[in-house]
């Protein structure tokens, strides 16, 4: 008997398939679905042109207000509007989830190649994630979430966006609300950068974020609020590193921050308030280092900290309040750190006045916590009366401002969250990312763009330009998608 031959074939393509990389158009003006491969002949659902699309390709999206619960389907595409940096584009190409499931789902198998990208993502209802579903727990996916409104998105878990581990960044993620944890993102695990995460509310746990194990940096976390405990954040236990946290309440525990076992360095955290304990960090037992911690309020115990039995090292703790032990509460004792009526001695520590720049801001009004300066005038008994760290050797100050400076007594870090020094443009951090590309950072001004030049080989050959990018603050990141085998040089500009 002849034995049977099992052929594979592949899709043959005959007329209209499009190459490996196609870009599909979706407007919702057009009259009639078409082919999807031209804006004339656009589709005018985003579902459907995912529906055609295959791994590596791009989904263009025209301005217009599309009623869809988008689902990627494990397809690793980039989904994005006619202009991601551009706010108003943003803000005119909204994804509406019309209270009927998350506004985009994803199925947890899409990878590191997969972006969504400059969307307005709105009205989203779902047990977990009303903005954004990243999969199950087993299974996050790893798409890259960024230069997104996030906003009025509701969910029993992670109001704006849950179970994702890619990176999530540049988004503003605004006014979602959980029933139980997580106000704006739950259960995250990739790294949580540059972000405006304000004005969400947990029922629960973590108004602004909960159990988001990665790196959480460079993030301001503003005005939001849990019932219970973390007003900011609720156990999110690895680093947390150069954010703002400010204004954020818990109705018992944890103004600012809940329940991190994490790396917690060189953020500013400022007026939170927490009903019973701890208005600016309860239960933080790892490392907390080189923070400015004032202004914050507890109806109980320590204004400023409660119950962090780990290191407290570098901060200024100040002007906080409670009913009992305003600064420092049923915490581990501190070294140099400038804590106000600290008399318990210890190494390094101060109780002299910060002599912030102006703690009130330019308001005058100390409850407006926007524009409170806490830097350190030059003439503060904080500079260089820090412990240097390793980390602080390749670290910036929450300005981006070289960490280690010599404010002029000695080459030593200041306690709290910003150095004295001059400001300088620059690159600081070039590090291999998460995604297997080289990330390079640097110092700037809100409202530029730069230029990024890369090199294979000084000085044998050219610059070649990579991006436009635009700024991000006052720090600003850009990933090589391109990565060298022996590594690249770079260079940026500003424009
Ligand atoms: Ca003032
Ligand atoms: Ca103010
Ligand atoms: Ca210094």
């Amino acid at each position: 008997m002849r034995k049977r031959l099992s052929l594979i074939l592949p899709v043959l393509c005959i007329s209209s398939c499009p190459a490996p990389g196609a870009t599909w158009y979706v407007d919702d003006s057009v009259p009639a679905s078409g082919d999807g491969l031209s804006w004339e002949t656009a589709f005018p659902a985003i579902q459907e042109a995912i529906d055609a699309a295959f791994d590596g390709d791009k989904v263009f999206v025209a301005p217009g207000t599309y009623l869809e619960n988008a689902h990627f389907h494990g397809k690793s595409i980039i989904l994005r509007s006619t202009n991601p940096f551009d706010p108003g584009v943003v803000a005119a190409t909204i994804i509406d989830g019309n209270n009927a499931g998350p506004v985009v789902t994803f199925s947890g198998s899409e990878d590191r190649t997969c972006v969504l990208e400059g969307f307005t993502l709105q009205n989203g209802f779902a047990s977990n994630g009303g903005g954004v579903c990243g999969g199950t727990r087993d299974q996050l996916t790893r798409a890259r979430i960024q230069y997104n409104t996030i906003t009025k998105n509701k969910a029993g878990y992670g109001g704006a966006i849950a179970w994702c581990g890619g990176r999530i960044q540049i988004n503003t993620i605004t006014a979602n609300s959980a029933v139980y944890y997580g106000g704006g993102l739950w259960e995250c695990f990739g790294t949580i950068q540059s972000n405006k995460i304000t004005g969400n509310s947990a029922g629960d746990d973590g108004g602004g974020l909960h159990n988001c194990d990665g790196t959480i940096r460079r993030n301001t976390i503003r005005g939001n609020s849990a019932g219970w405990f973390g007003g900011g954040l609720a156990g999110c236990d690895h680093l947390i590193r150069n954010n703002v946290i400010i204004a954020n309440s818990a109705e018992w525990r944890g103004g600012g921050l809940w329940g991190c076992r994490a790396i917690i360095e060189n953020n500013l955290v400022a007026g939170n308030y927490a009903g019973s304990d701890g208005g600016g960090l309860y239960a933080c037992d790892k490392i907390v280092e080189s923070n400015t911690i004032a202004d914050n309020s507890a109806g109980g115990y320590g204004g400023g900290t409660s119950s962090c039995n780990g290191t407290i090292r570098n901060c200024i703790i100040w002007g906080n309040t409670a009913t009992n032990n305003p600064e420092i509460d049923h915490s581990s004792d501190p070294t140099y750190s400038c804590v106000r009526d600290w008399s318990a001695g210890g190494e390094g520590n101060i109780a002299e006045d910060p002599a912030f720049v102006d703690r009130d801001g330019p308001d005058d009004n100390p409850l407006t916590y926007d524009d409170n300066d806490y830097r350190l005038s030059s003439d503060s008994p904080c500079v260089d009366k820090g412990k240097n760290e390793d980390w602080m050797q390749h670290a910036v100050d929450l300005d981006g401002k070289t960490r280690i400076f010599d404010g002029g007594v000695s080459f030593t870090v200041d306690m709290g969250c910003y150095e004295v020094g001059p400001w300088t443009f620059g690159i600081f951090e070039v590090i291999m990312g998460e995604i297997g590309e080289p990330e390079v950072t640097w110092r700037g001004w809100p409202g530029d763009t730069y230029t990024v030049w890369s090199c294979l080989n000084l000085p044998f050959e050219g610059w070649v330009q990579e991006a436009a990018v635009p700024s991000q603050g006052t720090t600003t990141t850009w990933s090589d998608p391109n990565a060298a085998l022996l590594g690249k040089f770079y260079r940026v500009e500003r424009k």
